[in-house]
């Protein structure tokens, strides 16, 4: 059901008193399609043609993922994460474009600022998804929630050119369920009496934290199905996936009592990695290609969200798949209003990787900064990217010891900021 469709008023939500005895009113809301929507709005005649977004495709010889598809691409298959070879084999006519993430970020913020006026308590989860606490303003009203969730829509389609789809539920982990029944562009309502139903015939793969790997075993065990799931014995699934297999077993029968909360969106994390084309043999390329990933990273969190962080991380990857990480935690705060903070954590990240650069090839190299610190002054939600011109570390390149951005490996990588 394509309800979004049909939702172009905006009914102006007036907020109504909550009953002591009303459930929770639960939105997740999933942009549909992200980067490729965020392309599209740039060059719309690629709407009705399949388009892939990832690593450059190369004839069927590029070694990267598909970041995602946009809706006429997948009716070839393609999915995210799928090897960009495999993708140019369903659909060799496809357009496939480079992910520009200097423009996933602005676009994600715009979004959350409309979300924000639809919601009592907004949790920003991700780039393209959060969850919205709509209790108060729909006071217990299902049938007004559908009609808030139609002119939220409308609205994030109005003021961003975007498209996204809208779970309703009791609670999140239904709604994040509900987000994904139809996209894209779609509204599903899932209220209390309907919320055993819903879940009973679906995948398990559908719940959210049960990824492939918890399918199979489930699957070992003879449970497919939601329903299946929530009919197991918890001891049966303690035993197999601990108390990750409870958790599991509570959400499968619609029992999440983990509140909206708005601080519990600011991430913990920050990380970009990339793939070599080729695997790499000279570690001053390898450390070249960090400091790089590192800039953009610095970058992306500037525009994001400008937290002091504390601790740097790096990752490699050789090329029989062996993977390790290193972690430094500095007691002086990397400050984004800094100078020297590029320049700074380059050092950290060059002193943990250059050990690890043992002649072996390698396959993949990344960077992660954790350890954030909510720094004064820093941007509230409702100001993202608003007044505040970005931090150009390009320009402040020239005053840091290292060849900032001077390293493109050759166009070949895979870049995946998460
Ligand atoms: P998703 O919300 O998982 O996917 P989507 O928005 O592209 O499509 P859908 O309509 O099914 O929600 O991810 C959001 C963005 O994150 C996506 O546009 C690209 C990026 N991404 C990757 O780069 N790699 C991945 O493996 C996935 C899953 C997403
Ligand atoms: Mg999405």
């Amino acid at each position: 059901m394509q309800e979004g469709a049909r939702a172009d008023q905006d009914p102006s939500p007036t907020p109504k008193q909550p009953t002591a005895a009303t459930t929770r009113i639960v939105f997740h809301v999933d942009m549909d399609a992200f980067y490729a929507g965020v392309e599209t709005r740039e060059r719309p005649e690629l709407k009705h043609v399949p388009l892939v977004i990832g690593a450059d495709p190369r004839g069927g010889q590029g070694r990267g993922v598909v970041c995602t598809a946009n809706y006429p691409a997948r009716k070839y298959g393609i999915r995210s994460a799928m090897p960009i070879s495999t993708a140019y084999r369903l659909a060799p006519h496809a357009v496939f474009l480079p992910p520009d993430f200097s423009k996933y970020g602005p676009a994600s913020e715009a979004v959350m600022q409309v979300l924000e006026r639809y919601a009592d308590v907004l949790e920003v989860v991700g780039m393209d998804e959060a969850y919205l606490d709509v209790t108060a303003r729909c006071g217990g009203d299902w049938r007004f929630a559908r009609s808030l969730a139609l002119s939220l829509q409308a609205a994030v389609k109005r003021e961003t050119g975007l498209s996204c789809s809208v779970g309703i539920a009791p609670n999140k982990s239904v709604a994040k369920v509900a987000s994904d029944r139809r996209k894209p562009h779609g509204v599903t309502v899932v209220p209390p009496s309907q919320v055993a139903q819903f879940l009973d015939p679906l995948a398990t793969r559908c719940l959210n934290g049960c990824g492939p790997k918890t399918a199979a075993l489930l699957e070992e065990e003879g449970i497919r199905t939601v329903g299946d799931l929530a009919r197991a014995d918890p001891k049966t699934l303690d035993a197999l996936l601990g108390s990750h297999g409870h958790w599991l077993w509570r959400i499968a029968h619609g029992d999440d009592p983990r509140p909206v909360e708005a601080e519990r969106g600011a991430r913990k994390s920050r990380g970009n990695e990339t793939t070599f084309g080729r695997d790499q043999e000279h570690p001053d390329k390898v450390l070249l290609a960090a400091a790089d990933l590192l800039e953009e990273l610095i970058d992306s969190h500037d525009r994001r969200d400008r937290r002091s962080f504390t601790t740097v991380t790096v990752k490699l990857r050789y090329s029989d798949f062996t993977t390790l990480t290193r972690a430094r935690t500095e007691e002086v705060p990397f400050e984004m209003d800094r100078a020297d903070t590029p320049g700074r954590s380059w050092a950290v990240a060059k002193n943990l990787l250059q050990p690890l650069l043992d002649g072996r090839p390698i396959r993949l190299v990344g960077v992660r900064l954790s350890g954030f610190i909510a720094a004064q002054g820093q941007r509230a939600l409702s100001s993202y990217g608003v007044g505040l011109p970005p931090v150009r570390l390009r320009h402040r390149a020239a005053a840091a010891e290292k060849p900032w951005g001077a390293f493109d490996p050759g166009g070949l990588r895979q870049v995946v900021l998460a």
